[in-house]
């Protein structure tokens, strides 16, 4: 066993040896998530065209813990070859990215203009990766909105905006279909809606002003729902036009990324096991029972009431059977307890309609060991239990997990040598995918692959790079591989031995 007292290192660490690459189906793909906005910096430069993100973190500097911005971020923009260096050299088969829309349209629209620098880097890069034996996997919209967009209608809160996305979507596929054969229309439609426009802690940032939340403007109880449609119709939109206009030749295909937690009965009685699965429904239902059924959960339909948009017929038909693949991110796990309604008090909220209260501690006890991150504690079983609802409510989709990972705080008092000790993330990745493993090989699960969030220390929105998710050191543009190699289990198996002789030399 090996301890490391200096770092942020938890427990001491045990790892099976026998468990490696070869543990897993053969062809699984292993690969590295990113994001445009977290990655790329160079945001004013090469035609790019302001994002709500620009806006957000230039206008509300202290809605960002550092008050930073990814007007830097790691420089991926400039640094991508590096970057792809980094991903061959840990033996993986894929690299997940975004694409700006504002790199591409910087007014938003098709008929603001293409703006062919901003083509040519993402060419570049799908080049780059090709050359090096990596699949791109990309996602068309992980939450940087062009500003144009949210000045003129208001971005996701007007149905204008699924023409717009379309238009955008086409010239994603036209440019870069014929090496892309793995297409993510949306990350995290949830993360999108509830935090941009029911809590206001990403942009726009908009909440309802009695929520107390500090925002500048928003309805909790309307406008997540109609930003939530909206997103979806954008997304089936996207999907049909693929698939009419570009499946056929290019061969390549395309799904949807959503994020649910698991959620934990608080106790074993029936309401709360109600409860655990009407929080499934608000946060995984909302997108997945749609893209399935064509219609929302039945039980927000009976809690929103009204204000849950409706799909027409043709909506409901483009919707249905969406995606050729479920993309999944699961970090962690909630505690959840029935809500009982309060008549008469309270406004409504997409915050409470779910009648659900989510924690994650039950007296006073953590449902899992505490990252720096507040909302995610470790819970590795949660995965498991998760990939098996899906297999079983929804028909055994085809799955990538698109984001699995855990962070640490940025402690500035520690060398960047010492940083780069992270016992507590390999046990994070070696726990998940133990749990994927079994998912997959025990219960027949349809994983087809497993992108890690996320290869380098990046801008963590409202948590600026205050903390890390890499599994790669990047700061002030410095990139250094980790204490501990995670990756190595593609290829050579996790072996304690070399853990040990690794963390050699840094124990206290
Ligand atoms: C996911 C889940 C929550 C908040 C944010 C995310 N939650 O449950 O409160 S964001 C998701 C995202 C990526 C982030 C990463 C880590 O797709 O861009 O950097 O997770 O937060």
């Amino acid at each position: 066993l090996v301890s490391v007292a200096h770092t942020n290192a938890i427990s001491p660490i045990t790892l099976n040896p026998l468990f490696n690459r070869s543990s897993f189906p053969v062809g699984f793909i292993f690969g590295t998530a990113s994001s445009a906005y977290q990655y790329e910096g160079a945001s004013s430069e090469g035609g790019r065209g302001p994002s709500i993100w620009d806006t957000y973190t230039h206008k509300y500097p202290d809605k960002i813990a550092d008050r930073s911005s990814g007007d830097v971020a790691v420089d991926s923009y400039h640094r991508y070859k590096e970057d792809v260096r980094i991903m061959k050299k840990m033996g993986l088969d894929a690299y997940r990215f975004s694409i700006s829309w504002s790199r591409i349209l910087p007014n938003g629209k098709l008929s603001g203009g293409v703006n062919l620098e901003g083509i040519k880097y993402y060419n570049n890069l799908i080049d780059e990766l090709l050359a090096n034996g990596l699949q791109p996997y990309v996602t068309i919209f992980h939450w940087d909105l062009p500003q144009a967009l949210e000045d003129e209608y208001g971005g996701f809160l007007s149905p204008n905006i699924v023409d717009d996305f379309r238009d955008y979507a086409e010239v994603c596929f036209g440019h870069f279909g014929n090496r892309v054969k793995n297409w993510i229309t949306l990350n995290e439609p949830w993360t999108y809606s509830n935090f941009g426009y029911a809590t206001g802690l990403l942009a726009p940032g908009r909440c309802s002003d009695w929520q107390q939340l500090n925002c500048t403007g928003g309805d909790s109880a309307v406008e997540p729902y109609v930003v939530a449609h909206h997103l979806l119709l954008a997304h089936a939109a996207a999907v049909k036009l693929y698939r009419q206009k570009y499946q056929a030749n290019q061969k390549g295909v395309i799904g949807i990324t959503l994020v649910s937690h698991w959620m934990v009965p608080f106790s074993n009685e029936r309401n709360d096991q109600d409860a655990a699965q009407r929080a499934l429904d608000f946060m995984f239902g909302w997108f997945m029972d749609p893209i399935t059924s064509g219609e929302y959960p039945k039980s927000m339909q009976s809690l929103v009431g009204d204000r849950l948009p409706k799909f027409s017929k043709e909506q409901s038909e483009m919707l249905k059977g969406s995606f050729d693949f479920l993309g999944l991110n699961y970090y962690t796990a909630n505690f959840a307890a029935t809500d009982a309604p309060k008549p008469g008090l309270g406004r409504p909220s997409y915050l409470t309609d779910s009648r659900v209260i989510l924690s994650t501690e039950r007296y006073g006890v953590p449902i899992g060991q505490k990252t720096a991150t507040d909302w995610l504690h470790v819970y590795p079983k949660g995965f498991f239990e998760l990939l098996i609802y899906i297999k079983r409510k929804y028909n055994n989709p085809i799955i990538y997990i698109t984001e699995n990972g855990v962070s640490e705080f940025n402690n500035a008092t520690l060398s960047a040598e010492a940083s780069r000790v992270d016992i507590m993330r390999v046990e994070y990745y070696d726990q998940h995918l133990s749990f994927l493993r079994d998912a997959i090989i025990g219960e027949g699960v349809n994983v087809n692959g497993y992108f890690a969030w996320s290869l380098l220390d990046n801008f963590e929105w409202a948590d600026g790079y205050t903390i890390r998710f890499g599994i790669y050191y990047a700061r002030n543009l410095r990139r250094e591989i980790r204490g501990f190699e995670f990756w190595e289990i593609s290829r050579n198996g996790i072996s304690k031995s070399k853990t040990e002789r690794r963390n050699n030399g840094k124990k206290s």
